[in-house]
């Protein structure tokens, strides 16, 4: 396989409520793959529409994940930070890849059926084509690594298997024209730490998520220290004491989920936590985790807040990072177009 340039790649969708889910699942990694990466972060404000958003809503949350961003640690000016729709390459590019996939891989996706429900002949073509778009997100840039949750897991291997069949499709193509034995990555999920996939506050065995009617099963990023500490004063535990080994904790999906949020805010491992905490009443860990995540999303919660004021500068980080991001998207579906043989492509 060629030798690709590194790429971080990742996404979050502007869908409302950012939650700590989002934050150490995703955004927190973001961060941390700053120093040693060149990465593009995006706003995956055409993915928000493959279910109705009321346009005001979706302008102010657009604005509301670039603020995250920012203030979790992103440098918008060392790497690319931008929405997606300003991009027109990424629509193009999952074009090509709708044409690539097969209907037989969309139908395995456990995302759809999960968000299509039992309605599923009314939900959009968009909702269905979402994991195209997303390999399309990830290879307009020939993405090498995508830092994500685990229930991307999925659809990030979908995106492998689409680079694979463009590459054996197109393979003589792809040599003859000078792009060597491969012109897409497999791109590598990052995928690893103790939060990878943090659930509900009010019920351990599902997703913590931004569409749960119930504000009580997440903490949000722009919650209040003192909405922290009623949420994690009311959130669902077991009547034991706090397990002491990790294998005790593999029974108890409630208490595993807050000391993964522990170790996760404290950059510890569960090993480290159940040193600390193992065997303690529940009332006094909860205490240590609400004071542990006020001091840690309390200045993002305040910086998102002082952010959003003014979306004329939000705006304007927005727009650079789209040009910056345009010229490497341009490129590719330069590149693609005279692999596939548009005419026109070769300039
Ligand atoms: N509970 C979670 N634990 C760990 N990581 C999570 N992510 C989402 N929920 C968790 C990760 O956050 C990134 C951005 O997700 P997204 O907003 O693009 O989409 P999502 O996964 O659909 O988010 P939600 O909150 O779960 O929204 P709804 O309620 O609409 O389904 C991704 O890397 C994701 O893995």
């Amino acid at each position: 396989m060629a030798a690709f340039h590194q790429r971080v790649f990742s996404g979050v969708q502007p869908t409302g409520n950012l939650h700590l889910g989002n934050y150490l699942g995703a955004i927190k990694r973001f961060v941390e793959l700053q120093a040693q990466h060149e990465c593009v972060y995006c706003v995956v404000d055409l993915h928000a529409i493959t279910v109705w958003q009321e346009p005001e809503e979706l302008t102010r949350n657009i604005r509301e994940v670039t603020a995250a961003f920012i203030a979790c640690g992103i440098d918008p000016k060392k790497h690319i930070v931008f929405n997606q729709s300003q991009v027109s390459g990424h629509a193009e590019l999952a074009w090509v890849f709708n044409c690539i996939a097969r209907l037989g891989w969309l139908n395995r996706m456990t995302q759809f059926k999960e968000k299509a429900g039992k309605d599923r002949e009314n939900a959009s073509v968009g909702l269905y084509a979402y994991p195209s778009l997303m390999a399309a997100d990830i290879l307009v840039y020939r993405a090498t690594q995508v830092p994500v949750g685990e229930d991307q897991k999925q659809h990030l291997e979908l995106c492998r298997d689409i680079a694979q069949k463009f590459n054996n499709d197109y393979g003589k193509r792809i040599s003859d024209l000078g792009f060597g034995d491969a012109y897409f990555p497999l791109t590598e999920p990052l995928i690893s730490g103790p939060a990878t996939r943090v659930m509900s506050l009010r019920d351990g065995t599902k997703k913590m998520s931004k569409s749960e009617p119930s504000d009580n099963s997440r903490i949000n990023l722009t919650d209040d220290a003192d909405t922290i500490a009623q949420k994690f004063r009311k959130a669902k535990t077991d009547p034991l004491p706090l397990p002491s080994t990790i294998k005790e904790m593999e029974e108890r999906p409630e208490a595993d989920n807050l000391i993964g949020i522990y170790a996760a805010l404290a950059d510890k491992t569960a090993e480290d936590v159940l040193k600390e905490f193992g065997g303690a009443q529940f009332s006094k860990f909860k205490e240590a985790l609400t004071e542990l995540a006020v001091a840690k999303l309390g200045p993002i919660g305040a910086e998102m807040k002082r952010l959003t004021a003014d979306p004329a500068h939000i705006d304007a980080v927005l727009a650079d990072g789209s040009a910056r991001a345009r010229v490497i998207a341009n490129q590719t579906m330069k590149d693609v177009g005279k692999i596939v043989g548009f005419v026109g492509s070769s300039s």
